[in-house]
């Protein structure tokens, strides 16, 4: 099927504006709960994740920040901070996100910034304070908080001490943070624990980020929801209210499990890119509020080859990103207004069903990149070139070491 000019027009803006941060811990070796399977070409140096980085990048041309996780790729933390702008430079990628790390030391077993204990409570905020620094000197925008925080069983803990150490915790983090940076909440239902979160939805990181300052907004993380829930519809609340902050891309089928964006469900990757790009018209025109929402990926691979997974995200989320952006919006409002049930439905899903993949390349072609991005990464060589390199020195190493 050949697509007109205005499509044609359409599709390279959409894909021009369409920017998306890996994060650091998606090239480390990771696994299950029961056990890590390591890969040879896995990285376990933020040289190495740099690397990665950059050549996905090569190969895309829409990952120019990677997201550092504190404790991974910061062991010293704001003395580390050099070591990352030399790497910045070297590898032509920049330090996206900032995320603490509140869950992997010892002290944290009953809970960070919602710990009885005020010491631990104290510390926790400290390493927040620590990466809010590291992001201030590395000129990084966004911290993104996820607490594991919660309880396992009915009555051991009180949920509302736990509400107002939260509510203080944040507020001290966002009383250091400079202009222009922003803290984003993300919410989880469960894991690691299992009967309480202590920030379950997104409702709670809404009432968080609001007690926190005007610089706090939410993250959804499409992996955190129950089974069934309307995502696109909460989205469409956080974009009303101006409390959108984030994404953390990624997939599930049962729980939080990593899996590749648009995996098991494109048509709501699909639904959510709709809500933003209605989102975005309205901005445009001055009638919306400025929209300003950062696109990360959150996955990190245990059985796929990590390179490959990390390009067929993007890949994918370019895919996506465009049917949603070839919606005739216009046309979609009027239907919706006279309530053209069918109509509308169709106009909708016919913009899903639309095999896009002629329009991406041929932007990719435009912009001087690979036509087939996974198909040149395998002719590369890149993979073979860190497995044979990597292989004998890798150990269970890396993130979630
Ligand atoms: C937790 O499941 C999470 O989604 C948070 O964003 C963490 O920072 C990230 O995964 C990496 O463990
Ligand atoms: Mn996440």
């Amino acid at each position: 099927m050949g697509f007109s000019s205005k499509v044609s027009e359409r599709a390279v803006q959409a894909l021009d504006a369409f920017a998306v941060e890996i994060p650091s811990w998606g090239f480390a070796n990771t696994g299950t709960r029961f056990g890590k399977y390591v890969q040879a070409a896995a990285a376990t140096t933020i040289e190495e994740k740099f690397s990665d980085a950059a050549e996905v990048n090569h190969l895309t041309g829409a990952t120019p920040t990677m997201a550092l996780h504190v404790l991974w790729d910061f062991p010293n933390g704001v003395a580390d901070v050099d070591r990352v702008r030399a790497l910045e430079r070297q590898f032509g990628i920049r330090a996206g996100s900032i995320n603490p790390n509140l869950f992997q030391s010892q002290q944290y077993k009953f809970g960070s910034l919602c710990n009885p204990s005020a010491v631990i409570r104290d510390e926790a905020v400290e390493h927040v304070l620590t990466s809010i620094q590291i992001g201030v000197e590395l000129g990084s925008r966004d911290i993104s908080m996820w607490v594991a925080d919660g309880s396992n069983y009915p009555g051991t803990q009180s949920i509302r001490k736990r509400i107002v150490w939260l509510e203080e915790a944040l507020q001290k983090a966002h009383a250091a943070m400079q202009p222009g940076q922003r803290l984003l909440v993300e919410y989880k239902p469960f894991e690691p624990a299992f009967y309480h979160t202590d920030i379950a939805d997104w409702g709670m990181a809404l009432h968080l980020a609001k007690a926190a300052g005007p610089q706090a907004k939410v993250l959804v993380d499409l992996g955190h929801h129950y089974a069934g829930q309307n995502i696109e519809q909460i989205v469409a609340w956080l974009l009303h209210t101006g409390m959108l902050g984030g994404f953390h891309f990624n997939d599930r089928r049962y729980a939080d499990d990593d899996l590749t964006l648009g995996s098991i469900d494109p048509y709501q990757v699909f639904r959510i890119f709709h809500e933003i790009h209605l989102h975005e018209v309205r901005a445009a025109k001055g009638d919306g509020m400025e929209l300003d929402v950062a696109f990360m990926i959150d996955q990190s691979h245990n059985l796929k080859d990590k390179m490959e997974a990390m390009v067929q995200t993007v890949v994918a989320a370019q895919e996506l990103w465009l049917k949603a952006a070839l919606v005739d919006r216009e046309h979609l409002s009027n239907l919706q207004d006279e309530c053209r049930l069918v109509e509308a439905e169709e106009l909708f899903r016919g913009a899903f069903w639309t095999d896009v993949r002629p329009l991406v390349a041929e932007w990719r072609a435009a912009r001087e990149l690979p036509i087939d991005p996974l198909a040149a990464l395998r002719e590369c060589g890149y993979v073979e070139r860190i497995t044979k390199e990597r292989g004998g020195k890798q150990s269970v190493g890396g993130s979630y070491a």
